[in-house]
């Protein structure tokens, strides 16, 4: 079929746009157009390729999407070999004197002679890609492999949002090499172990998490089904280049740097010229400062001597430039072993498995706790005392044991059970259907639960009582100074200074403190009560709604189901505390102590938004578990339903979804993924 001329020619220029629609948005992080746009953009393109096959083009941005499943890599030979970098091992500063100390040496200058100049750029934790273009065109995208032969992973590479299919700007080399790190951000590393979890909770065989981004992003990157390969979301930095033909001539590292943003590769902002070692010093203790805050991982810094010239000059000893080095940061992972497996009892009465470990020093700090988060991640990972263990520590994260070394435990280590009783108070510990919690049922009996509930309630965003820290609450409910809530108001100066370490001066300013307290309102003092489920956001719905206390302490679940954004899940959870008879009984001895809010109308409410609509969830979506999207349609007045009927009114589906999507298509009922779930939500609200 002949194709159109002004086809050929909107098909063109839909391409163009959508090439400098992605550069701003994945390479420059700067979107100049709404999601929507683009997606229509998009769709208009695949239309117009749908109905034209001819048009297609392999560099076409609808070609991002990957195709057929591989049954293996085939081999690349790199056209320039892809070389090492050498580590500098010593971790201080004085790491980067040597180094310069030594290519001062090599390059025969003298003590009063300049400094050299440099380019300081971080050390990505990711994979060493190769990046071909022929005329502007990404043509081929290839592993490192031993260095002269890696394996074509052009197909999942073509995925990588900040990987540009198609060059711009001017004098592109016809044949320009990039080499970079692709990697995974943390971010997305944590949302993707969260789906793997989901998955494998969900009786998925074949399934695992990931241990950190690097491995994440390896898998990725040598995942054999595109489609896998696509949900996987990697990042790309371009730190070099390998065959170049053709185009301008360069004389530093920078400049080249420079060129290949210009034709819009993504560059780290990070990447800096450096005079001497001074400069390098200064840049690897700053990137160390800032390396927490970091959305990436990066296990050191790089340095580069920035005049091509010079680095010919120096050339390369086996296969390690002696121009340029690595500067390590401490690790992020490390060995050490398990001494214990203790359980921490947090306020909820939630059993949580804490791994103690053997001090070891992982990514800057000492770690002597790493979490198991519950019985069956404890279980998945097999963790035993007298393992060793990898403990990861990235960023603000809180540690954790990434895997055990199966080759070192100690024979007859036994296998972690989680105790069904509570190690605090003795009470039974039981784990729900659906939950993957254990909980101790003793309430405020327990002596956790009770710390941790006087200190929620003491907090700045509950009560704020000022002066009352941890290790007081513990103090005073281990010396039986304090049982419940009321008992803090009941204190006196002669209790307090009987306590170790109190003098008169902190126990006057702790009484003023309560006695400020007590003037209070209703959303924190509701929020400070630590019901299941009701954050500072719920209480103020709750209280709004309601007015009064009393109201709310009457209000049977129907009821509480009218306030908005109260799913059955909550109301359920407020129901249940204020039919508890020793709930009532602290609420009220609070009041006689003289806690006080002011009291208002009820707010009527619009009935809720989704109020007779029912909904059926299949598939998996993105970001959302099942859970959530059901609480959150609840909340809005749906009814969630298990099969498609004509009485459905919307179908959610994910990935995956299978008979039920079928089925809603064949009604005629409205399907929406995830985003259109949040806009009705949304547009609903
Ligand atoms: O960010 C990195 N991981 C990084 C790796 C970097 N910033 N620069 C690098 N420079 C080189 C040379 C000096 C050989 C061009 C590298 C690597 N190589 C590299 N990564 C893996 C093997 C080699």
């Amino acid at each position: 079929m002949a194709i159109p001329a002004g086809d050929q020619e909107r098909a063109d220029a839909l391409r163009e746009l959508l090439h400098h629609h992605a550069h701003q948005y994945y390479v420059l992080d700067a979107p100049s157009i709404p999601d929507a746009e683009y997606d229509k953009l998009f769709r208009e393109l695949q239309a117009l390729e749908e109905k034209y096959p001819e048009l297609l083009t392999p560099d076409s941005p609808t070609q991002r999407v990957g195709g057929a499943i591989l049954e293996g890599f085939a081999k690349v030979r790199h056209q320039v070999a892809m070389l090492s970098i050498r580590t500098e091992t010593d971790i201080e500063a004085s790491g980067a004197q040597n180094f310069d100390l030594r290519v001062r040496r090599e390059l025969g200058l003298k003590e009063g002679d300049p400094p050299v100049e440099y380019v300081a750029e971080l050390k990505f934790d990711g994979l060493a890609m190769n990046l071909r273009y022929e005329d502007g065109r990404l043509v081929q995208a290839a592993t490192r492999g031993d260095g002269e032969i890696g394996e074509d992973v052009t197909q999942n590479i073509r995925t990588v949002g900040q990987v540009p299919l198609k060059l711009h700007g001017k004098d592109i080399p016809p044949v320009l090499e990039v080499r970079g790190e692709v990697y995974m951000r943390r971010d997305d590393f944590e949302k993707l172990n969260e789906l793997q979890r989901e998955k494998i909770a969900r009786g998925a065989k074949n399934e695992k998490t990931f241990v950190n981004p690097r491995n994440a992003a390896a898998g990725a990157v040598r995942q054999l089904d595109p489609a896998i390969a696509r949900q996987r979301p990697l990042s790309f930095y371009a730190y070099g280049w390998g065959q170049i033909e053709g185009g301008p001539t360069f004389e530093t590292h920078y400049e080249l740097l420079q060129a290949l943003k210009a034709w819009g590769l993504p560059v780290s902002e990070r990447t800096v010229l450096a005079n001497g070692a001074d400069d390098l010093i200064a840049y690897h203790q700053a990137v160390g400062r800032d390396r927490d805050g970091l959305p990436f991982d990066i296990d050191g810094v790089v340095y580069k001597v920035n005049s091509l010239a010079l680095q010919k000059q120096l050339g390369f000893v086996t296969r390690e430039p002696r121009w340029a080095v690595a500067h390590k940061f401490p690790a992020q992972e490390q060995l050490t072993t398990v001494e214990a497996i203790d359980i921490y009892v947090g306020r909820t009465g939630k059993l949580t498995p804490v791994a103690r470990l053997q001090p070891v020093f992982v990514g800057g700090v000492t770690v002597t706790n790493a979490t198991l988060h519950n019985e069956d991640e404890a279980r998945r990972k097999d963790v035993r005392v007298g393992d060793t263990v990898i403990v990861r520590r990235a960023g603000d994260v809180i540690p954790e044991v990434v895997s055990v070394v199966a080759e070192k435990r100690v024979p007859g280590a036994a296998q972690f059970t989680m105790p069904h009783t509570c190690p605090v108070c003795g009470s039974a510990a039981v784990r729900e259907e659906g939950e993957a919690d254990y909980r101790c049922t003793g309430g405020l009996f327990c002596g956790a639960q009770r710390k941790q509930a006087i200190l929620h309630f003491a907090q700045r965003r509950a009560l704020d009582v000022e002066g009352l820290g941890e290790k007081l609450v513990d103090q005073m409910v281990e010396a039986g100074v304090i049982r419940t809530l009321p008992d803090l108001y009941r204190l006196g100066l002669a209790n307090l200074v009987a306590l170790e370490r109190m003098g008169e001066k902190s126990a006057q300013n702790l009484l003023a403190g309560l006695e400020q307290s007590k003037s209070t309102t209703l959303p924190r003092f509701l929020y400070g009560l630590g019901i299941r489920h009701v954050g500072e956001s719920t209480a103020r719905d709750l209280a709004r709604h309601f007015g009064k206390l009393d109201a709310i302490m009457e209000a049977g679940v129907e009821r509480l189901l009218e306030v908005p954004d109260v799913g059955p899940i909550v109301a359920e959870s407020v129901h249940a505390f204020f039919q508890q008879p020793h709930n009532v009984e602290v609420i009220e001895q609070l009041r006689a102590c003289g806690v006080h809010w002011e009291e208002s109308e009820p707010v009527a409410q619009a009935p809720k938004p989704l109020t007779g609509k029912t909904v059926v969830l299949t598939g998996t979506l993105p970001t959302l578990s099942r859970d959530e999207a059901k609480e959150m349609l609840e909340a809005a007045g749906a009814k969630v339903a298990g099969s498609v009927s004509k009485k459905t009114d919307y179908v959610v589906a994910g990935a995956e979804a299978g008979s039920k999507l079928e089925k809603a298509q064949a009604l005629g009922v409205a399907v929406l993924d995830e985003e259109g779930l949040r806009k009705l939500l949304a547009g609903a609200a």
